[in-house]
């Protein structure tokens, strides 16, 4: 039997898979659906269920199911060897919520999504009875912010007690594709792992149990209601029976405990060892770094979370990335290259004019209710090149007046996501962050959960598949793509006065908060 093994990234916006065999070191098969396209009767728009309210993103989490369904039959229809793939691990997007009763049911037929912003009340309440945000992050490592999941539990309990009532188990996305994978209502593993546990917001990174005081605040019944958490790297169990007959699986196939996608982008860009940091260009932006020992930041802005091997992961995310420089594509029918090309026609730093890319809302700085904000534009800034220079400079700097607390002495960038195919990005990376950046080949963060399957799958008899072999076999930088900093110090001035106008637009000068209503 050849040794395989799948890597399953269960996105926002779509699914893709990703085949190694570690035979032969080679990636043996690529694939991915769409959900908006290739499952239209969800009626998503980027993967959320499209409704009026910009701060609700929910989705239906059967569409999640079918997404496997669909890749799995692919598999199928290729004729591609499904017999031999040893083991799986999956990828979730972070923080959504899923919520099941004793039989397997889904109680809430939706799914709050990481890019929710429903719950500011939720967490305002949890906040005010720990006693303050001190208090809050010495308890959990974390503020409580409506990305994460303890709000959108507390807020099934506020809001929808029937739900609450009936609900057993609170799991996050990648646990319930878990459940699906090892029998469902047939005996699916009803466990969940550290990494992905650690940005619910109900347990402190450095601790292996749930916080008391935050969960008995939503539910003096909640901590039943949390599934066991195994360590990073555990099998949780074998692929249902179901699964075995209808496509084909060794019915000794191992599925492992899986993480969150942000993790497992670490391990898909090789990222496990301090001084590297990962950013990841997809809806989301995060940077992202390996810390030996939990990292908490005193502010909150840096996540403190838990990485897939049992490590640490300080994350900074900004929820506005994709969706601006998308829509400034089709607004003017562009693509990477012309909108690469269109940028030769301003200077670095647009002589001054910032876009603050809040479109809706933003995770960090934390302004859920914010909209954007143009600086310094005059009228005859309104055209095409200034527009295009200010959309990609003010998502970087947004990215990068979060990152800068990072405490980390920056060596390399390597870049995953969908917009690190685009030359502008990769050298508008390089110029504002003053470090180099190198894409990483391949899908990323499929590839990382393809590559923990085989650690998971051989750590226990096999050293010469550790981490580090697997990744230096598997993750590629594409060199011929690396970009040096060239436009630096055309951007020092102006990352200050970005962080100073960011910071004057948060500050509570008034008594009303001009982002509300
Ligand atoms: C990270 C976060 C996002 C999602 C995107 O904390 O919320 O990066 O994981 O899928």
């Amino acid at each position: 039997m050849a040794s395989f093994f799948l890597g399953i990234d269960s996105s926002t916006q779509g699914c893709k898979f990703v085949v190694i065999n570690t035979d032969n070191d080679d990636v043996e098969y690529v694939d991915s659906v769409q959900y908006d396209t290739d499952l239209p009767k969800y009626n998503t728009k980027n993967g959320v269920i499209i409704q009026e309210d910009s701060n609700i993103s929910e989705a239906d989490p059967n569409m999640w199911i079918d997404a496997l369904h669909h890749l799995f039959q692919k598999m199928l229809d290729k004729n591609f060897p499904v017999s031999q793939i040893r083991a799986i691990s999956v990828s979730g997007q972070q923080h959504g919520l899923v919520a099941l009763d004793a039989e397997g049911n889904i109680t809430r037929k939706t799914s709050k999504l990481w890019n929710d912003f429903s719950t500011v009340e939720e967490c305002e309440i949890l906040t005010e009875k720990i006693g303050g945000t001190e208090k809050m992050i010495a308890e959990i490592g974390n503020t409580q912010r409506p990305g994460y999941t303890a709000g959108k539990i507390f807020h099934i309990y506020r809001r929808e007690p029937e739900i609450a009532r009936k609900t057993t188990t609170f799991f996050l996305v990648h646990n319930f594709i878990n459940y699906f994978l090892t029998g469902g209502k047939n005996g699916g593993a009803r466990v969940m792992e550290p990494g992905d546990v650690s940005g619910m917001a109900l347990r402190h990174p450095a601790a292996d149990e749930w916080s008391q005081k935050v969960c008995r605040i939503i539910s003096p019944d909640l901590i039943e209601k949390l599934p066991p958490v195994k360590s990073a790297g555990e099998m949780i169990g074998k692929i249902s029976q179901e699964l075995v007959n209808k496509y084909g699986f060794p019915g000794d196939c191992q599925i492992d405990a899986g993480c969150g996608d942000n993790m497992y982008g670490a391990v898909g860009t090789g990222n496990i060892q301090p001084g590297i940091v990962t950013i990841s260009l997809g809806t989301s932006g995060t940077a992202y770094t390996i810390f030996n020992e939990p990292y908490v930041d005193p502010d909150g802005e840096i996540a403190s979370f838990c990485n897939s091997t049992g490590k640490y992961l300080p994350l900074l995310c900004v929820s506005n990335m994709a969706n601006g420089y998308n829509r400034i594509l089709s607004q003017f029918n562009l693509n990477h290259e012309s909108f690469t090309n269109i940028l030769a026609e301003t200077p670095p730093g647009n002589d001054g004019k910032l876009l603050f890319p809040w479109y809706t809302g933003e995770r960090t700085p934390n302004l859920p209710n914010a909209r954007p904000v143009y600086w310094g534009f005059s009228l005859a800034d309104f055209h095409k090149p200034v527009l295009c220079r200010a959309v990609l400079e003010g998502h970087i700097l947004n990215l990068y007046d979060g990152y800068r607390k990072m405490p980390v002495q920056t060596k390399e960038i390597r870049l995953t996501g969908g917009l690190s195919r685009s030359d502008a990005w990769r050298q508008t990376i390089a110029d504002i962050f003053a470090v180099e950046t190198v894409p990483v080949a391949g899908e990323g963060t499929a590839l990382g959960a393809a590559i923990h399957a085989a650690w998971s799958y051989f750590r226990r008899n096999r050293p010469e598949f550790g981490l580090k072999s697997l990744t230096s076999r598997f993750v590629k930088p594409d060199e011929a793509k690396r970009k040096i900093p060239q436009n630096a110090a055309a951007y020092a001035k102006l990352k200050e006065v970005y962080h100073e106008i960011s910071l004057r637009l948060r500050t509570k000068i008034g008594t009303v908060d001009p982002f509300k209503g």
